[in-house]
């Protein structure tokens, strides 16, 4: 059979983004998925995890109909229903519960599972608006930090990855680049080709520490703490780019008071570095041109996260890094992505709905308060999507109880029967990337892509804009809206009049496939700050002031010592490389690498736990069970558990989430997953 070579676009939850090439035969199957050479950031290669996709894509367990439960719910047990009597239940269950408890009372659940416009922001939002329901505010990951980054610098605009290559030193703080970002890593080796030294801050040494030339391991939650310590450093010596600051900035008087109460010593006694490391980093930070930090979202988990990242986005603007190139800092790009998502999302719905007037907005990091607590109205349906809240959403002794209500209607698009499927009433089998059409932006580089269906659909799989374009026509919304088809989408976000889209057209990126954003002059870089330009509404980077005072997570070493004292190992549940967070729970090589925890060896001989040794951790909260690994990539008194296994595979079906609270950040109302303390025991 003759094979041809289709492109498209991996639209995991990935800062890379990356462009595809896959073999297809003539009868749409594929073969051979790698990254496409010509893309300036893919480079040709792909993760492990992705490189295999198509096992995923043509797994026996892969979701091909829509089902119906048939047990109790989390069960597991289905049978295989018709789309028309799905569609129809699903659309009677919503008309109900709209009559009955008004529309809010249906709660909307997604997050990236797909990055696509289209997919995971699109034909839905405009869905759930005109249905009156109730808006979900979508904090699980990165809440806190774009708020910091909105707070500051007004916009969301960080350095290319490219001029990584450039800087002479790099920093990464809370990025396991190496797991999580693996497309920057060639420009970092290229710089350190070039003599540039790499260091990581990270209270874990994971793959990325141990490749480091200094590795700083800090008290979880403490980064606050050390970037005032690193402020303190550098104005004491003067060492700031008086220039940038006064003409860029605002509040620095303010910023200067603050950091002075952070001499080194006090530093290091909150974070654990020896002060005078924090002293020698400030220098070497301040006096190294160009110097890049890759701050990632792990520093954000916890409950001062959001103004750490304010305080850590402060160091290029005090040392004027942000004027050269290889220079500033990156935690996400894409504030550039400038798409009309009004156009997509039609938030002007809501009037149209049974409310008439916007919905109450529900945050998504406390799915259990949601479902158990929360009236005015109850929720009484939830549309699960592009997510897996059973696994990955933090109280999930809670979660699960709310999933098991029996006056609760749960409608789940999936590709696999995941740990919330289980408890689905209706489960609706969605396409993969490599089967719709869809439109991305990135969140590590510039460049837009678009991508076509490149596979065959097995079975009866429909893409999420099918489903909801489909379910409005069973709830009899006639707004023109619900006829759009993919490409009138992607026309109307493109149609933006940013700057940065300008002659960026649906036929050029049906040519080309992925078109860097005019940022800048073809073959110039970006350099988004350096004349200021800031987008906060002084147009000058807002250092944030009295609001930087550190004070440490409530449930770390030096949070609540009543707490701490119960239980004294802080627990830090970050990301399996090999993992997409759950995406990937099926595999065995996933589930071997999530079903363990790092503990010290002086923490686990205090405990008699040995290497392999099937352990419990708790808390308050609840507990959950894992092997233990004894290792130094931690340090005394933290634990890691690389994140997020199934619970169907874990045993007693508890997940590391059972742990983790609801507990909210400063800013942007994000979750703190990696603030959660817990002790652990041999299990019995
Ligand atoms: N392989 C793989 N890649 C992924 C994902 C995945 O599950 N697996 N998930 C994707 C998603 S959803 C996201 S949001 C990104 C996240 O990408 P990253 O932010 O890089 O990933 P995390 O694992 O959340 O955190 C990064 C590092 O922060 C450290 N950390 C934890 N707490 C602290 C702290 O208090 N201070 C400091 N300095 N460091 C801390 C962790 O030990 C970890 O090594 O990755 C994406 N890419
Ligand atoms: N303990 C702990 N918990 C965490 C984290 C952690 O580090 N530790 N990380 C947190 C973070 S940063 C994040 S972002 C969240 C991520 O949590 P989720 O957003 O739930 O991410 P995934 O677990 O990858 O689940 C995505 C689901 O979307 C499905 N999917 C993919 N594409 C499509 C599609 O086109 N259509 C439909 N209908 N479904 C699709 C996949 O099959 C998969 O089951 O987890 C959070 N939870
Ligand atoms: S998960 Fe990230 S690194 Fe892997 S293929 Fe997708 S975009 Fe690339
Ligand atoms: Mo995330």
């Amino acid at each position: 059979m003759a094979v041809r070579v289709e492109k498209s676009v991996c639209a995991l939850d990935c800062p890379d983004t990356c462009a595809l090439l896959v073999n297809v035969d003539e009868a749409g199957r594929g073969s051979k998925l790698r990254g496409d050479p010509s893309h300036p950031i893919t480079r040709g290669f792909l993760c492990g995890k992705v490189a295999q996709y198509l096992e995923r894509e043509y797994h026996p367990d892969r979701l091909l109909y829509p089902l119906r439960r048939t047990g109790p719910k989390g069960s597991g047990k289905f049978s295989r229903i018709g789309w028309d009597e799905a569609l129809d239940e699903v659309a009677y269950q919503f008309q109900k519960c709209s009559e009955e408890f008004g529309p809010e009372s249906i709660l909307p659940y997604s997050y990236a599972g797909t990055m696509g416009m289209l997919n995971g922001s699109g034909m839905d939002r405009r869905f759930f608006h005109r249905l009156g329901a109730s808006q979900l505010d979508r904090t699980i990951c990165s809440a806190a930090g774009g708020a910091a980054l909105l707070a500051s610098q007004g916009t969301k605009f960080g350095t290319e990855p490219e001029q990584f290559a450039k800087s002479r030193l790099i920093i990464a703080w809370g990025a396991n680049i190496l797991g999580t970002n693996v497309h920057l890593w060639p420009f970092i080796d290229e710089a350190r080709r070039q003599g540039a030294q790499f260091y990581v801050i990270d209270p874990v040494k994971n793959r990325t520490g141990r490749l480091a030339d200094k590795h700083f391991a800090v008290n979880p939650g403490s980064d606050l703490a050390l970037a005032l310590g690193l402020i303190h450093v550098i104005l004491r010596n003067e060492l700031q780019d008086k220039e940038y600051v006064s003409a860029y900035t605002r509040g620095f008087d303010e910023l200067a008071a603050v950091a002075k109460q952070y001499p080194p010593e006090r530093a290091a006694e909150l974070t654990g570095i020896p002060a005078a490391e924090i002293e020698a980093l400030a220098i070497k930070y301040a006096t190294t041109r160009p110097a890049a930090i890759r701050v990632n979202y792990g520093v954000q988990r916890s409950d001062r996260g959001g103004s750490a990242v304010r305080a850590i986005a402060a160091l290029p603007v005090l040392t004027g890094s942000w004027r050269e190139v290889g220079g500033g800092l990156q935690l996400t790009t894409s504030g550039a992505f400038e798409f009309d998502t009004l156009s997509l999302q039609r938030p002007d719905l809501q009037r149209l709905s049974p409310l008439g007037r916007p919905a109450r907005v529900v945050n998504m990091s406390r799915l259990g308060h949601a479902l158990n607590e929360l009236e005015g109205p109850r929720v009484h349906a939830l549309c699960v999507y592009n997510s897996n809240p059973g696994a990955i959403a933090p109280n999930q002794k809670g979660v699960i109880a709310g999933l098991q209500r029996s006056d609760l209607f749960t409608v789940v698009l999936e590709h696999f029967l995941t740990d919330t499927a289980e408890y689905a009433d209706v489960v609706l089998p969605a396409t993969t990337f490599l089967e719709h059409t869809d439109l991305y932006l990135a969140y590590g580089h510039y460049f837009t892509q678009l991508a076509r269906p490149a596979l065959a659909r097995p079975g009866e799989v429909k893409s999420n804009v099918e489903i909801f374009r489909a379910l409005a026509k069973r709830m009899r919304f006639d707004d023109a809206c619900f006829e759009d088809s993919e490409d009138d989408m992607i026309r109307d976000l493109l149609n933006s009049n940013s700057e940065f889209l300008k002659g960026i057209s649906l036929e050029q990126l049906e040519e080309n496939r992925s078109i860097r954003l005019r940022v800048s002059e073809e073959g110039t870089p970006f350099l988004p700050f350096a004349e200021g330009g800031f987008r906060t509404a002084s147009g000058k980077f807002d250092f944030g002031g009295e609001s930087l005072r550190y004070t440490p997570p409530v449930e770390s070493r030096r949070g609540d010592a009543e707490l701490h004292a119960r239980f004294p190992l802080e627990m830090i549940s970050s990301k399996n490389d090999d993992s997409m967070n759950s995406t990937f729970g099926y595999r065995g090589s996933v589930d071997s690498q999530t079903a363990v925890l790092a503990i010290h060896p002086a923490d686990a001989a205090a405990r008699g736990i040995t290497q392999g040794m099937l352990i419990r951790a708790f808390n308050d909260r609840g507990f959950c069970f894992r092997s233990a690994v004894i290792s130094d990539r931690v340090k005394a008194g933290v634990v890691h558990v690389p994140s997020v296994r199934w619970n169907r595979t874990s045993v007693d079906g508890l997940g590391v989430n059972q742990l983790t609270s609801e507990r909210l950040t400063d800013l942007g109302g994000g979750a703190t997953f990696y603030s959660c303390l817990v002790d652990v025991a041999p299990a019995e």
